[in-house]
């Protein structure tokens, strides 16, 4: 029973929680073990990321994926028979020699990353562990701190405000299922206040509260009262995190605030983000410029990078390269890890440790397009990245799976020591299952 060499690879098409198709992979192995793997979409995607294969046309507003799916069905299969899905690195590698392009874009990012993270499921299965402990043996003990969506904007939002994600983090909650607890008592707060404004409008693309706001720092507040209102405190207990999501209506340079009719410098958006920190209790700001500002970034990180965390999404794309790169000229100082930017498990696992060569924090992310599939989660654990972003409570399986592995048993070794926090201000505590 210990051959855990390919035999079967299944592709077929389903849906993600956006309604668009999907690719699902199943991984059968010589010794009958099973894995199975869905691939996330996102809306607002950074240029370098890896590229999904959508067949175009009329049909489902061109995001089907017959073509990605047949890929997976034929040539991805043909070439990993035989493949041992334990050696995740050789099949990585095979994949991305098989594609031979360097973005993914000829079999299909989505197709690719469906079996590079079914394989890893079907190895894990082959071991009889869970996928958190079967990637990261016994020192994957440490529960991330969560990331969650309150409302939506941005490009998950008809643009309604500027800025993307406003979200909240509980850096003083004891473990991961009082964060959770917290960020459902603030949600549902959220929620009445908008509605005792008449501003209760349903919610955006990730399930965060759709944003009737006037203006953008309108949330900011909001989200404050909200804390409040749900008996919290702010910045002490609950802090505000930001993804500006800045290369959807910046660049070159220039910054257009769609909302409030203004059009600014790289510099005047800077100015506004700090204004933004000193007024609200904010701790991480996501893609704050455009991912083509590097300089901005930069400036940025030199001002503020020591009080808060600034995080690369669009601006780094889970690239090893790119992050060595920004580490040079000091900007950010943490990165987002998304599976689907790169398209392998092993290319993802590499910019995690060009991250922490760098002394880069870093956050396991959802895509806005998910599905059922909880290998994030997984990732987040078994790596002991320690920080965690996913949509809002109504739309994310990942955090559903997480509560589930809080209940798992004592651990049999201590938690692995954090990355050093860029800033002080991020200090996961305990989160260990
Ligand atoms: C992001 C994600 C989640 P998308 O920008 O970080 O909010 O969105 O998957 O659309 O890129
Ligand atoms: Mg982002």
């Amino acid at each position: 029973m210990t051959d855990t060499s390919i035999t079967r690879i299944i592709g077929r098409r389903v849906w993600d929680s956006r309604g668009r198709p999907t690719v699902e992979a199943d991984i059968t192995l010589a010794n009958g073990k099973m894995g199975r793997a869905i691939a996330p979409a996102g809306a607002s995607t950074g240029s370098g990321e890896a590229v999904d294969l959508r067949d175009g046309g009329e049909k489902f507003g061109g995001y089907d994926v017959t073509r990605a799916v047949a890929n997976v069905n034929g040539e991805i299969a043909d070439a990993m028979r035989g493949v041992d899905a334990a050696d995740q690195t050789t099949l990585d590698t095979k994949l991305i020699a098989l594609d031979g392009t360097p973005n993914k874009s000829r079999l299909g990012a989505n197709a690719i990353l469906a079996v590079s993270m079914a394989a890893a499921h079907a190895a894990a299965a082959a071991a009889q562990l869970p996928l958190y402990r079967y990637l990261g043996a016994a020192a994957a003990t440490l529960m991330p701190l969560p990331q969650i969506q309150i409302f939506g904007g941005g490009a998950h939002a008809g643009r309604r405000v500027d800025i993307q994600d406003f979200l909240i983090c509980c850096p003083a909650a004891k473990n991961f299922s009082e964060a959770l607890d917290w960020t459902a008592e603030v949600y549902r707060a959220a929620g009445s206040l908008m509605k005792d404004a008449g501003k209760l409008a349903g919610v955006a693309d990730e399930g965060g509260w759709w944003p009737m706001f006037e203006t953008n720092e309108e949330a900011l507040e909001m989200l404050v009262r909200a804390i409040t209102r749900a008996g919290f405190k702010p910045r002490d207990q609950i802090a505000i995190a930001l993804d500006v999501a800045a290369s959807e209506f910046g660049t070159s340079g220039r910054y257009k605030l769609g909302l409030e009719n203004r059009d600014l410098s790289s510099d005047e958006m800077i100015r506004m983000l700090i204004a933004w920190i000193d007024r609200y209790p904010i701790i991480s700001i996501e893609d704050p410029l455009a991912e083509d500002d590097a300089a901005g970034f930069a400036a940025f990180t030199r001002e503020v990078g020591h009080k808060i965390q600034i995080v690369g999404d669009d601006f780094l794309v889970s690239d090893a390269t790119r992050l060595r790169e920004a580490a040079k000229i000091g900007a950010a100082n943490t990165v987002l890890l998304k599976p689907n930017q790169r398209g392998t498990l092993t290319e993802l696992k590499a910019c995690w440790d060009a991250a922490r060569e760098n002394n880069y924090a870093g956050i396991v992310s959802a895509r806005s397009g998910e599905t059922e599939d909880t290998t994030i989660i997984h990732l987040a654990v078994a790596w002991g990245v320690g920080q965690f972003k996913s949509a809002a409570l109504p739309a994310a399986n990942a955090w559903r799976n997480g509560t589930k592995l809080c209940a798992l048993r004592k651990p049999s070794a201590p938690a692995p020591a954090l990355p050093a926090p860029p800033c002080s201000a991020i200090r996961p505590r305990v989160f260990v299952t």
